[in-house]
């Protein structure tokens, strides 16, 4: 290794300060604060522990860098820049907030080489570290340290320590003993209300240590004191979190160490005092040629290391499974299998609740695909995601393939986008529909980035009776369909539930939340699911018999049994009437106008959804005179044909609806 000690340290972080400070000066808006106040912390761990290769910014065994306070996005990109990776010339970070500019507001995971996730809603580059730190571990049992072997390094704030998520990311990785996740804490003491002894008299050390971490303290500013504690916590036999004490917006001379720094530029006067104070008398953007180059050698550090890598991994008796995996690919065989199960049910038809239909098809999946990682949020029993193929996973094992979250939504959700970023893991996980919820921001993030996690979210409504409103998600289904990204599924019987993981698990570029009863549901669809008909998102499940098609009543999920009984009463009366089930309505959106208004008939008659839930949503399906029966507000406690009859979810009611819209009321 080349020695970089022929410019300062002073000088290289100081690159790092004055790129982002003019950054946020030229964009007129960002965050100069923390880029200067980490830079210190930044150059220790860039130029001498973090393992990556700026030339690869892909090679799977790279250290992961997170910027979990992703406020400070110019800390990043100016180390992207500086370090040589790809894509990142100076323009770019002349660009910093344009529009198409890979710089932009906060990292976006996609828009350029060496974002590892994106962050900006605090807490959860944490949580999702603990995914990628915990993916390590995973492939190092799979595929032995000598090609798996690599740390997660975050850089997170005040404020991604005082939210919640941040907790349950705590907690679970100090269970299961990351090892390798090292956490560095701008300890600045400041947050954008000012100083944080306004909201908080935590010791973060003493809190870490309570979940089974490591904790060490480092002089944020002196590179001998972070070096020693980042050589410290590389030996640790559990996750470290060291707190760096630094000061905001280093080298500003009046708005340093406090909040005015923190988001918005430091103006023309205070920004040229810091070129004083700091003695950087260059341009802005102007980088001198012998900072340049010691930082180009510190991006080209691992060089070496990631070759010898390559010629272990060429080695190697894994090197095939290893690279399937990162790749994704399944193996062969799981597609078939599925359909065979779908031909079993249908020529048995019974009843099951779809969330037992979902366990029976994750039993057909996990033996089949690897790749699959399971788990719920203390609910297992109930969501149905534990099977025969997969061993719980523990500190002790982390070959296991099934992940106790403990009841933490929140964390689970960003741990299974970690899991998803870290390369070649299918995680899915379940928790209760309502309580999507209190996972919302990460499956936010998981459609935001594009990532393909499966979200199995049962007792999807006041189907599950007794428990109550507070257990009954009414308005749940129009939040994930106003998610952009997410497919969401509802399938109606055993048959449609295993069509919707064949449609999950071939998701590449997005995630996917199966919505499952706790009541049994009759089977429907006796037609041997040979075709997957979900994957239109809609179809017709029943046509009118009687005569042509006068009425077309749309369901989801539960309510397509109520829709086929409402069918029989109309046609029993004379009135052709079909049934349409809808498992999803994005995947319906997707397909072309004249399939869509011909399974909706358009053209026959009128429209009545039914859906326990708002109506909220439906309209683009039924049009504004169509009928709906479902919810207008909160459910109740009570047994759940007690709360179908209540809130007026039956069949008679819909075919009611149907024949006033006809004007022919029985
Ligand atoms: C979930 C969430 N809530 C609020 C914000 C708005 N916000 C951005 S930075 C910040 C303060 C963060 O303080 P700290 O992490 O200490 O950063 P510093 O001021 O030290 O740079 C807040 C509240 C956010 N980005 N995410
Ligand atoms: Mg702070």
């Amino acid at each position: 290794m080349r020695d970089l000690h022929q410019v300062s340290h002073a000088d290289m972080a100081n690159a790092i300060r004055f790129l982002a400070a003019d950054a946020v000066e030229r964009a007129a808006s960002g965050h100069p604060g923390m880029p200067m106040g980490m830079a210190d912390v930044a150059t220790v761990l860039f130029t001498r522990f973090l393992k990556f290769d700026a030339a690869q910014p892909r090679w799977a065994d790279r250290d992961r860098f997170v910027l979990s306070a992703g406020h400070g996005s110019m800390l990043l990109y100016a180390l992207l820049h500086l370090t040589g990776t790809p894509g990142w010339p100076i323009e770019a970070l002349r660009d910093f907030r344009q529009l198409g500019s890979p710089a932009a507001g906060h990292p976006e995971y996609g828009h350029g080489e060496g974002i590892e996730t994106t962050t900006g809603p605090l807490g959860q580059g944490i949580a999702t570290a603990v995914g990628m730190a915990l993916a390590e571990e995973m492939d190092r049992a799979r595929f032995g340290a000598d090609i798996v072997d690599h740390h997660t390094w975050v850089i997170a704030g005040d404020g991604c320590l005082m939210e919640g998520i941040s907790q349950e990311a705590i907690s679970l990785a100090g269970h299961l003993r990351l090892k390798k996740l090292i956490v560095l804490w701008d300890d600045n003491g400041i947050t954008i209300d000012g100083d944080t002894s306004a909201a908080t008299s935590e010791d973060q050390r003493k809190r870490f240590e309570a979940s089974g971490w490591a904790t060490l303290a480092a002089d944020g500013h002196d590179p001998e004191s972070i070096a020693e504690a980042m050589e410290q916590a590389r030996q640790s036999d559990r996750p470290v979190m060291i707190a760096c004490r630094t000061r905001i917006g280093y080298g500003a001379p009046s708005k340093a160490g406090t909040a005015k720094c923190h988001g918005s530029p430091l103006g023309a006067g205070e920004l040229q005092a810091a070129r004083e104070a700091l003695g950087w008398p260059h341009a802005a953007f102007d980088i001198p040629l012998p900072v340049r180059e010691i930082w180009a050698v510190a991006g080209g550090r691992g060089a070496e290391v990631r070759q010898d890598w390559e010629v272990r991994l060429a080695a190697s008796p894994r090197r095939a499974s290893f690279l399937d995996h990162h790749a994704g690919r399944y193996p062969e065989g799981w597609r078939q299998a599925l359909a065979d199960h779908r031909a079993a049910l249908s020529s048995k038809p019974g009843a099951m609740a779809t969330r037992k239909a979902s366990g029976a098809a994750l039993e057909v999946l996990t033996p089949a695909i690897p790749q699959m990682i399971g788990g719920s949020a203390d609910l297992t029993g109930s969501v149905n995601t534990l099977t025969k193929a997969t061993a719980p996973l523990t500190a002790e094992n982390f070959g296991g393939r099934y992940i106790h979250y403990g009841v933490r939504e929140h964390g689970m959700a960003a741990v299974m986008n970690g899991m998803a970023l870290h390369g070649g893991y299918r995680p899915y996980a379940g928790t209760f529909l309502v309580f999507a919820d209190y996972l919302h921001p990460a499956l936010r993030l998981s459609s935001l980035m594009g990532l393909p996690v499966t979200y199995v979210l049962t007792h999807d409504s006041i189907g599950l009776g007794e428990d109550g409103p507070t257990h009954q998600p009414v308005e749940t289904l129009a939040m994930l369909r106003a998610t952009p990204g997410l497919v969401t599924l509802r399938p109606a019987d055993a048959v449609e539930t295993a069509e919707a993981w064949e449609i999950a698990l071939d998701r590449r570029d997005g995630p996917t939340a199966i919505v499952l009863s706790r009541q049994d549901l009759p089977t429907l669809r006796l037609d041997g699911g040979v075709e997957n008909a979900s994957r239109r998102g809609g179809y017709v499940l029943a046509e009118a018999a009687c005569g042509p098609r006068r009425v077309t009543l749309i369901a989801t999920g539960s309510e397509v049994e109520i829709a086929y009984e409402a069918r029989a009463l109309l046609e029993a009366a004379g009135i052709g009437a079909a049934v349409v089930s809808l498992p999803s309505f994005e995947l319906f959106r997707a397909q072309p106008a004249e399939y869509r208004a011909a399974v909706l008939g358009q053209r026959d008659g009128v429209r009545v959804g039914v859906e326990a839930a708002l109506r909220f949503g439906w309209d683009e399906v039924i049009g504004a005179s169509g009928a709906f029966v479902g919810m207008t507000g909160f459910g109740a406690s009570a047994p759940a044909d007690v709360l179908y009859q209540h809130f007026g979810i039956t069949a008679g009611a819909v075919a009611a609806k149907a024949r006033d819209l006809l004007g022919e009321p029985a």
